[in-house]
């Protein structure tokens, strides 16, 4: 089948995603490190929408005003040449040593007034370069030991940088949202705000709470063994999916950041028919890392396999939802009739109360919903056999 991605589709690639010169904790990098400017083009003729960056991934570490400026100059220019987008940016506190306990709730003060500092210099850059959510991956707030961290303080001080983060976006009066992203554990042995559930009690303590959302990732709430269909609805009912990041994993293990839809498949089905029939219209945003047994044409066949099966997917979905059997099927297993409100129009406990004389428990429990037939429905419609 030809799909072919186009900016209307809103995909976007972070920079560190395509541009990971395939280093891991037992091997060296087996492929070189590729400028911005050339993952914007090729990500550009791709047919991807937008790239997200962190700051360190656009300015190295430490840089000073001239090389930051000039940096900054040459991805512009990309961005222009191309027409791509910058939808997102985030930031970095997770490389650097100074980080190793932490950055918003390192033990050390200092380390968390540092944190806050490099966080606010990118919100500025993030605003400049029209971005309208900016991501917080906490990867090194955490622990490996109960002993080591006061949770509770940890999460006042979480609390005490978030708030002062959109302090600063309201009074700068940027167009600018931030969104959590949670992961149960990698690289801390736990993580703060492991789970979807987690960030949302978390983001409901804030005092500028309209300001924060979530970026949830396929991966990181399956490494928990959860399922982010439910993780990703309950986020959309309550108004915070701001982003998402969408890639592969298989099961509760390290983090696989595989092409999406190269874990667990029929629940990629299930996420893109959730989100196109939510009418989700953030960025599908890939975060996945091409295997590191792949070569630099690897990495561009890898960036256009996550759009595709997108694609494919959303063509699946529809197929599904037009499927007259599908429709039937739904109305015979009563997944329609969830939308029914329990009580009537009006009615009270009381008139509940006495309500329903002829209700038989002992045979409503015989009749089965077929739900089985349902799901056999999806997964066929999924193979592409019906
Ligand atoms: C890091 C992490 C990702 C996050 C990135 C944003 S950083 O690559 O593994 O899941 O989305 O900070
Ligand atoms: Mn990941
Ligand atoms: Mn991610």
């Amino acid at each position: 089948m030809t799909v072919h991605p186009t900016p209307a589709d809103r995909f976007s690639f972070g920079l560190w995603t395509v541009g990971w010169p395939a280093n891991d904790p037992f091997g060296e990098p087996t492929r070189p490190e590729l400028d911005p400017v050339e993952s914007v083009h090729r990500l550009a003729e791709l047919g991807a929408w937008g790239v997200s960056f962190h700051d360190d991934d656009l300015i190295p570490f430490g840089s000073d005003d001239t090389v930051r400026e000039e940096r900054i100059a040459r991805f512009r220019k990309a961005l222009d040449e191309t027409g791509l987008v910058v939808p997102m940016a985030t930031t970095n506190l997770f490389k650097h040593p100074v980080f190793k306990d932490g950055g918003f709730t390192s033990n050390d003060r200092g380390v968390r007034r540092f944190a806050l500092r490099k966080v606010l210099r990118n919100v500025d850059l993030a605003a400049e370069l029209g971005a309208t959510t900016y991501v917080l991956w906490g990867g090194r707030e955490g622990s490996e030991t109960d002993a080591a961290k006061d949770v509770r303080a940890a999460l006042d001080r979480y609390r005490e940088a978030m708030n002062t983060l959109t302090q600063y976006v309201i009074d700068q009066g940027y167009n600018l949202k931030f969104a959590i992203e949670p992961k149960p554990n990698e690289p801390r042995g736990d993580i703060l705000l492991p789970t979807i559930g987690h960030a949302l009690g978390f983001i409901s303590t804030l005092e500028h709470e309209h300001l924060v959302g979530l970026n949830p990732e396929v991966g990181h709430e399956q490494m928990a063994g959860l399922n982010f269909v439910h993780g990703i609805s309950q986020a959309l009912w309550q108004d915070k999916l701001f982003h998402i990041d969408l890639n592969g994993q298989k099961g509760p293990r390290y983090d696989q950041d595989l092409i999406f839809g190269h874990g667990d498949l029929l629940s990629a089905f299930f996420l893109v028919d959730l989100l196109e029939q939510a009418g989700y219209d953030g960025p599908r945003h890939f975060d996945y890392k091409p295997l590191r047994t792949e070569d630099v044409d690897g990495v561009w066949a890898s960036a256009a396999a996550n759009m595709r099966t997108y694609l494919l997917l959303k063509e699946r979905a529809a197929a599904f939802r037009a499927d007259p059997d599908v429709q039937e099927a739904l109305r015979n297993a009563k997944v329609t009739e969830l939308a029914e409100p329990t009580l009537a129009p009006g009615e009270t406990y009381r008139e509940l109360l006495a309500a329903d004389a002829d209700f038989d428990p002992d045979a409503v429990g015989t009749r089965g919903y077929g739900f089985v037939e349902l799901e056999q429905l999806a997964v066929e419609h999924a193979l592409g056999a019906r």
